[in-house]
């Protein structure tokens, strides 16, 4: 297991490498150019001054979450050979860099979704939650607006100018099925993967946030077995999953543990936090620890264990706690406690193995 971390860059995040450095074996940084749009080819001098800034630090940029999918690949659109040609010429910068793995999403309009970005909890501190019934209710507009004002940050996946797009978004997935994105993901897979085999990138889809369909849209990473028939759609190691053991974990009926050992081999990428699932729905984001939340995290790290993992691995989002200010679920302290809960946990596997 490698261990990695988020950070959002110079002037967009409130962690400091410094501090980054100072978290026990953390070896690389999980990047992306968040200032380029969705579709575009990412320049080649903005990549070589993260690189810069990054070996400054000591740390490798093997990992970027995310290069985003252009809406109109999801829809299918004519529109896609485009952006699709605009990927592959990314993938081909990237790898000059030594990027190894890149996450991510194929959720049409949205990205992650939450009711509240800062709820409290019982001990003072707060983190992302999600309220079903509120959701249910709720016009998608009015997500957008909310957590924009919510956030002292711009939100990737979120960002204000969405707003202006939202209603002829909704209108063109009308007509677009579960089935229909799964064909859509298909003809990107087979045309990105020979390209990304070929600089030895492996692509690793992110699950959907929340595992099922939200404001009527379709949503496919959700489950066991659509993960099994995505990792079909072209069978290579290089089509991976990031398997984001809260994300799935908003679905009791998802076994995450499960899901590592049986799909080891095809996670490059691992993000890896808890959540309390309520029983009408409702979930909140808590600290990593197995007995705080509804995964078992604990068996997570011990089914990658068990399965020799050697790809890279990251604390997802976690509380803010001490009175951090910070971007919604990506404070220093949660994040750092749960990735010593992480090695803690791996560490006491490898002893008892070696015994
Ligand atoms: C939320 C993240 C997601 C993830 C994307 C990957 O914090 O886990 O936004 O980065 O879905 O493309």
């Amino acid at each position: 297991m490698k261990m990695v971390f988020r950070w959002y860059g110079e002037g967009n995040d409130s962690v400091t490498l410094k501090q980054i450095k100072q978290i026990p074996g953390v070896e690389g940084l999980v990047w992306s150019l968040h200032d380029v749009p969705a579709g575009e080819e990412w320049p080649m001098d903005k990549i070589l001054d993260y690189k810069r800034l990054a070996d400054k630090h000591g740390f490798h940029l093997k990992v970027v979450e995310s290069v985003n999918v252009h809406e109109d690949i999801k829809l299918g659109l004519p529109s896609r050979d485009l952006y699709i040609e605009n990927y592959k010429r990314t993938i081909e910068k990237l790898a000059k860099v030594g990027v190894k793995v890149i996450c991510y999403n194929f959720m049409p309009i949205f990205d992650w979704i939450r009711t509240d970005l800062f709820k409290e909890m019982e001990d003072g501190s707060t983190a992302l939650f999600f309220d079903k019934a509120k959701i249910e209710s709720m016009a998608a507009e009015d997500l957008v607006r909310n957590i924009n004002e919510n956030s002292a940050f711009t939100m990737p996946g979120w960002e204000p100018e969405r707003l202006q797009r939202i209603a002829p978004l909704f209108e063109a997935y009308k007509n677009v099925s579960e089935e229909d994105l799964f064909n859509h993901l298909q003809y990107f897979l087979e045309q990105i993967i020979p390209v990304a085999e070929a600089h030895d990138i492996k692509m690793a889809i992110h699950p959907d946030d929340p595992p099922y369909s939200v404001f009527g849209l379709p949503r496919i990473v959700t489950s066991r077995d659509n993960i099994h028939r995505l990792l079909g759609l072209v069978d290579s190691p290089y089509n991976g999953v990031t398997l984001c053991s809260g994300s799935l974990g908003a679905n009791p009926g998802n076994d995450v543990a499960a899901m590592v050992r049986e799909f080891a081999g095809r996670i490059p990428f691992a993000h890896i936090r808890n959540v309390k699932v309520y029983e009408n729905g409702d979930f909140i984001e808590t600290s990593h620890r197995s007995g705080d939340g509804t995964v078992d995290i604990a068996d997570v790290v011990r089914a990658y264990h068990e399965n020799g993992y050697t790809g890279f691995a990251r604390p997802d989002h976690g509380r803010h706690i001490w009175d951090e200010q910070c971007r919604p679920g990506y404070g220093l302290y949660d994040r750092a406690l749960g990735i010593m809960y992480l090695w803690g946990v791996w560490d006491a596997l490898e002893r008892v193995k070696k015994r």
